[in-house]
């Protein structure tokens, strides 16, 4: 295969995908090289060499479902379609009873993860999250709870007056076992400045999910991609997140999101090929020797570049059989209403080559299809 490549690509080029056939990890300047100048079928044979070594032929999905408390924030990112204020009409706010009412529509079924995301609400803190954590706890002792992106979660513990470290102590002590990577959007300062002005800035996204990994609290990491950033801003988010994966080891699963434009104040930007999708991906995968997993998340992308992803090194989609989240659909994803039967997700998966693996929360293999 080196030859193959060597013969079919300028040196530069040539070199640095030999070097990713090889396992080497990439440089920020390799990367951008790779990134500009090797063409779609490159990316995808350095993806899915580095995936094969990673997962093998092993494809993971997983049983979750979404709560998504609230669509009120106190933020007003500039690429958000779905925030509003208090008194909009258009916003809602689950109470406590809602939400456990929504955990019980899932009784006796066999899901092993809640993802619970949303708005930054003015006025819950961190003891009512706190509570309906426990309180979902004791309804479904059997499933991990996945809740609170870091931009909650700075919000929730600063005005609880603890430190990072405290608050999700406090959390995990509720419950929480995993935290969602959303808040990331792009972490270079200029331009995050523009796009969500007032929330955590990058150095408050990281500080989170290292103080969660050191208490034993996985999460995963996330980009908003496809706006305003340039390769070098893309490539400066990866380096930074593989820096604290090479420190602590606690990320999962990395997830590209692609930017989508319906409904929100960049909808003139347009929005990317399906082929920049796919480069993006393969970057990921090269370039985040560290992160066991890319995911794909298929509400957001749609199911046939989701499927399409498994040739450019993700080796995840996230799994759902009934996804209730709202934030893609409002902002002019696909599907609507989006819900993935087990059978159409193993189906998708074989029909890229792969074997499917149904996964808990930490990858842990339930059962191979
Ligand atoms: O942080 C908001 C993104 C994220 C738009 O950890 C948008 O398993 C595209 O992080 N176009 C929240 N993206 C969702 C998220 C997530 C999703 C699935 C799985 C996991 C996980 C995490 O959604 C936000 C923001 O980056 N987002 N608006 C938009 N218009
Ligand atoms: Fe609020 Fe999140 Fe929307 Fe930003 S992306 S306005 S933090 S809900």
């Amino acid at each position: 295969m080196k030859e193959l490549i060597l013969n079919n690509t300028d040196t530069e080029t040539g070199e640095i995908a030999a070097a990713v056939i090889e396992g080497k990890r990439l440089t920020p300047e390799e990367a951008l090289t790779l990134y500009r100048k090797a063409d779609l079928a490159l990316m995808a044979v350095l993806a899915t060499a580095a995936k094969r070594a990673k997962s093998g032929d092993d494809v993971f999905f997983n049983r979750n479902f979404h709560i998504e408390p609230t669509n009120v924030c106190i933020y007003n990112c500039r690429f958000c379609s779905y925030h509003k204020s208090e008194d909009d009409p258009d916003s809602w706010e689950l109470s406590e009873n809602d939400i456990l009412d929504i955990v019980r529509r899932f009784d006796g079924l066999p899901v092993t993860e809640v993802h619970i995301t949303g708005g930054v609400h003015p006025s819950r803190d961190i003891h009512y999250y706190g509570k309906i954590i426990a309180s979902i706890r004791r309804l479904r002792p059997d499933i991990s709870i996945k809740a609170f992106s870091a931009v909650e979660l700075d919000y929730m513990i600063r005005k609880a007056g603890m430190t990072y470290p405290e608050g999700l102590k406090l959390l995990r002590d509720y419950g929480l076992d995993s935290i969602p990577g959303g808040g990331a959007e792009i972490f270079d300062a200029s331009l995050r400045r523009k796009i969500c002005r007032e929330k955590a800035d990058a150095e408050t996204y990281l500080a989170i999910h290292e103080a969660a990994h050191n208490l034993g609290i996985s999460s995963n990491a996330t980009i908003l991609y496809g706006h305003a950033e340039s390769p070098e801003q893309r490539i400066d988010h990866l380096l930074r997140l593989r820096e604290l994966q090479d420190r602590t080891g606690g990320f999962n699963a990395f997830i590209p999101l692609k930017f989508r434009r319906e409904n929100n104040r960049m909808y003139d930007l347009g929005e990317v090929p399906v082929t920049e999708d796919m480069r993006n991906y393969a970057l990921s995968r090269i370039f985040l020797d560290n992160f066991s997993h890319i995911k794909a998340y298929w509400p957001a992308i749609g199911k046939n570049a989701a499927m399409m992803s498994l040739a450019f090194g993700a080796d995840d989609l996230d799994g759902t059989i009934d996804d209730t989240t709202r934030i893609y659909s409002m902002a002019g994803a696909e599907d609507i209403n989006p819900t993935l039967s087990t059978t159409e997700l193993v189906a998708m998966i074989r029909s890229a080559g792969f074997k499917p693996v149904e996964r808990d929360t930490n990858y842990r293999k339930i059962r191979e299809w």
